[in-house]
């Protein structure tokens, strides 16, 4: 029988690529979205399936809507994406963030175990919950967490309801332990799109500078449409588990602006401009995620390398600009 899956977050950069690989897959999929004054759907429009999902109106944060969503659809598995999702936004909007982040997935929980106990659930839980730990140059499902904001708080909170209510009620809950990655679909926000859009912008005559923050931070950076099919496999398994997702290796916002650059041969010193107002209140310095279980029991490696990673993004960000 065709399998039913509801991602929330359907919109976002992993909502998106979620959605392509489930309907490859032959899901029939149900986006949750969120009501706003502008529709957010041109991601499902860049990959031309937005008439192939099945949109439902609702919000992580209204218990009600998740509910007649989750009784109407019943789906045989959820991936809960949604999100406020951006780092830096968290310090100005920390109680929507725990409410959205945080709260609203356990709304979520709630809402599977009373009208759809045996779906498979799908947290994304993320490598901010390690946050500060300065004594662990490596990361894995064993390293203790120490959020460094509110978005990571909340992300802890998820986290935990999640095990929580597999522990309880015997929900088949997974926590996906991402870090970060990236696609052409990233919101322009975050720090490597950031870059590739400017890239193009200076490329084509249309931008001077580019202004950041704390360029020594460093982060293992991986390809979105890599990471969404880990997500799948944990729901495929026996027993639900927890799994960090990672490349292994950790790059500086420094180096990936030299490979950005260099690639429409730039020279990042003669454009980035260090601007006081992107620092964090709390930074964290550096993430290397160790995916060896991911690798052993879900048979999961990543195939995109940073260089292919952000050579793709500056590919994409010309082609824009050029449009
Ligand atoms: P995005 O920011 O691109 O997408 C977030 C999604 O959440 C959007 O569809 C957004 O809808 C939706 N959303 C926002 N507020 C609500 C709400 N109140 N109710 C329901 N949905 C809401 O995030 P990504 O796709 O990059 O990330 C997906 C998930 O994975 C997030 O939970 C994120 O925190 C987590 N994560 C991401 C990582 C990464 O590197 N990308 C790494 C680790 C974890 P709208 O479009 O309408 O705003
Ligand atoms: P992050 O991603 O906070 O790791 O969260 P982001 O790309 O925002 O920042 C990465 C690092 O770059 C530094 N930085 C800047 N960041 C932004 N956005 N803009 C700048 O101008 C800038 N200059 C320097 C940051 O300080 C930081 O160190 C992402 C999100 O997708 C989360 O939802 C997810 O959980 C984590 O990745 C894993």
């Amino acid at each position: 029988m065709q399998k039913k899956a509801l991602i929330t977050g359907v919109t976002g950069q992993d909502g998106a690529y979620l959605a392509k690989y489930l309907l490859e897959q032959g899901y029939e999929v149900y986006g949750m979205i969120t009501r706003r004054s502008t529709p957010s759907t041109w991601r499902l429009e860049y990959f031309n399936i937005l008439d192939k999902i099945k949109l439902q109106k609702g919000d992580l944060t209204d218990s009600a809507s998740l509910m007649s969503i989750l009784f109407s659809c019943k789906p045989d598995e959820v991936y809960n994406l949604g999100a406020q999702s951006f780092v830096a936004a968290s310090w100005a909007q920390p109680l929507l963030t725990a409410e959205v982040t945080g709260l609203g997935a356990m709304k979520l929980l709630e809402a599977v175990r009373r009208f759809c106990p045996e779906a498979r659930y799908y947290q994304a839980s993320t490598s901010e919950l390690f946050g500060g730990l300065k004594e662990y140059p490596v990361q894995s499902e064993t390293t203790p967490f120490h959020p460094r904001s509110p978005y990571g708080v909340a992300k802890l909170f998820a986290h935990s309801a999640t095990i929580n209510y597999r522990e309880s009620y015997n929900i088949f809950g997974c926590c996906g332990i991402l870090f970060n990655h990236e696609s052409p679909l990233r919101g322009i926000e975050f720090v490597t799109r950031k870059v590739t859009s400017a890239v193009a912008k200076i490329k084509l005559g249309k931008q001077k500078e580019l202004r950041l923050g704390n360029i020594d931070a460093k982060r293992d950076w991986g390809f979105a449409g890599d990471y969404v099919k880990a997500m799948h496999l944990m729901l495929q398994q026996d027993t639900p588990d927890d799994y960090v997702i990672a490349t292994g290796r950790t790059s500086s916002i420094r180096e990936m602006c030299k490979i950005a650059f260099e690639y429409v041969g730039l020279n990042y010193e003669d454009y980035v401009v260090i601007d006081p107002e992107f620092f964090r209140p709390a930074e964290v310095d550096l993430l290397r995620g160790d995916p060896s279980k991911a690798k052993r029991v879900l048979g999961w490696t990543p195939e995109t390398s940073l260089e292919q990673l952000i050579c793709m993004m500056v590919d994409a960000d010309l082609k824009r600009e050029q449009n």
